[in-house]
């Protein structure tokens, strides 16, 4: 046999109790084969030898005739019975080395692991491609390891591009149509992505497998907009084109929705208002959907709270605006304060997208997995600048984000481009919620500049803290009580000024 290329796009792995009433697993298969399904692996854990092979045999003739691998799960002789393209074997099953002698060089070969060291294991054992997983729990199947999430994945794929030798990879675990997208395109590594996503119950449960095996080929094949970074940036050219950034918020009234701390709703929502945007203050699941729908609309998820739900309240919030590939800003407040929100910021980086993320030095840092001195929402900068610049730019590259670290310089980066921005005024440290406005000002310039977040980030905190430089000495000010309202002032000022113009006030812009 030829040995041949195999498309590992939707590998297809079938369970015979998900089946749903009134129809049969070769049904399900059909109808996912006809939805784009690329590679099938039979599994049966309970049948009789003779069952599995009278099984094998009819999937096969299914399989056969689109053209598409037939792998079976486990069973060398089950593949060795019916000429099987290949078998899928986990840690405790056979050893390649046997099952290769016994298959010949020109079957496939997978294996399941979810370590590098597994994956390190099979590649020098001969595997042609590695099941990564679980990434999340999944009911399907017990797991016997804790799901490794997206950054396991990509630990994985980092490892796997120093091999000569190209492995193939799928990942496996709660895979459907609201979390891979994700986890393909985020777990990418330079040089490096998943070939695939295998998929049990999302399409073997489904009602119509033929339309969810076609939607999920397209959120394998399609790459998102937030993939793409615009190379060579230079400051000149982005700051040319804050204006129109800052008008368009004006002249669309973006719908930002902040799920925001106590301490900073009201401020959030005038701040919001003063720059043209239209804000929503909602923790409610309900209606996260109708709000995600609305055109132009951003999400700002703002860490400030936790209570019991908090999590589930940000994950669903995130997955639908995913849904609509509507823009999310992540603010991660006091993100390495405590044990319980570190591992929330955990969750969502290993499920969400965030298209901003903006935070202090130690806050980023944290999430960066980094050292700083982290002393919750008031840490100060110690660390060198060039320290910071390489944190946020390996962060934003690793989240496909833009980064924001806010301090007395703010950094902004695409993972590319690092650009230090240096306007502002001391009393933003003297009020509370300076740095939870920005957020909500980054959410309404991300929704009408979708397509250049990095310029969204940069006109947002330009807008802020030059707003803040002129509010810190405009008449009747006298300390920060004054100040918040100076501020929100500058921003309304600053806001109409450029909508109608003026945009003499972005001379005070220090960027480099
Ligand atoms: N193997 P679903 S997880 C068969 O981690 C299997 O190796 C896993 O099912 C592994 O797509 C899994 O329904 C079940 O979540 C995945
Ligand atoms: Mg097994």
């Amino acid at each position: 046999m030829v040995p041949r290329k195999v498309d590992y796009s939707l590998y297809l792995v079938t369970d015979p109790y998900l089946v749903p009433n009134g129809t049969t697993l070769e049904e399900q298969v059909q109808k996912a084969i006809d939805g784009g399904v690329t590679v099938v692996q039979l599994r049966e854990k309970d049948a009789e030898t003779c069952d599995f092979i009278a099984r094998a045999k009819t999937i096969q003739e299914i399989t056969k005739k689109a053209g598409v691998p037939l792998l079976i799960n486990d069973r060398l002789d089950v593949a060795l019975a019916i000429d099987a393209d290949g078998i899928h074997i986990g840690q405790e099953d056979i050893d390649v080395a046997t099952a290769r002698k016994l298959l010949g060089p020109d079957k496939i070969i997978g294996m399941s692991v979810s370590y590098v060291s597994e994956a390190a294991k099979a590649v020098e054992d001969g595997v042609d491609y590695v099941g990564i997983g679980a990434i999340y729990d999944t009911a399907t199947k017990k797991p016997k390891k804790p799901p490794i999430g997206i950054n396991g994945v990509r630990k994985i794929l980092s490892y796997l591009s120093s091999v000569p030798r190209y492995v193939a990879t799928v990942a496996i675990g709660s895979l459907n149509l609201k979390t891979s997208r994700n986890v393909v395109h985020l777990s990418a590594v330079p040089g490096r992505r998943l070939d695939g996503i295998a998929v049990v119950s999302a399409i073997i449960a489904a009602e119509d497998p033929t339309a969810v095996s076609r939607e999920l080929l397209g959120l394998v094949r399609d790459t998102p907009y937030w993939m793409t970074v615009i190379p060579n940036r230079d400051v000149s050219s982005v700051l040319a084109e804050v204006p129109a950034v800052i008008s368009k918020v004006r002249s669309e009234t973006p719908f930002v929705h902040n799920i925001v701390n106590r301490v900073a709703t009201n401020f959030a929502a005038n701040v919001n208002l003063a720059i043209g945007s239209s804000p929503a203050m909602s923790e409610n699941i309900p209606e996260f959907d109708d709000f995600a729908g609305i055109p132009n609309s951003a999400l700002l998820i703002n860490m400030g709270f936790g209570t019991d739900d908090w999590v589930e309240t940000y994950l669903t919030a995130a997955g639908a605006y995913a849904k609509k590939l509507r823009p999310v800003v992540l603010d991660p407040v006091a993100a390495g304060a405590s044990e319980l929100r570190k591992s929330a910021v955990k969750s969502l980086l290993n499920r969400c997208h965030f298209d901003i993320i903006k935070g202090n030095e130690g806050e980023i840092f944290s999430i960066a997995g980094e050292v700083s001195q982290m002393r919750g929402v008031d840490s100060t900068s110690n660390s060198q600048l060039q320290k910071k610049a390489k944190v946020v730019e390996a962060l934003a590259a690793k989240e496909k984000t833009i980064v924001i670290l806010t301090g007395k310089e703010d950094l902004i980066s695409d993972g590319m481009t690092t650009f230090v921005l240096r306007n502002g005024h001391g009393y933003l440290a003297d009020i509370t919620a300076s740095g939870c406005v920005l957020g909500s000002i980054a959410g309404a310039m991300v929704a009408v500049s979708l397509h250049d977040r990095f310029l969204a980030a940069v006109a947002s905190v330009l807008l802020y803290t030059i707003a803040a430089e002129r509010a810190a000495v405009a008449p009747g000010v006298r300390g920060p009580g004054t100040f918040i309202g100076a501020l929100i002032d500058e921003l309304y000022i600053l806001s109409n000024a450029t909508a109608n113009g003026d945009v003499s006030w972005l001379e005070a812009a220090r960027v480099e």
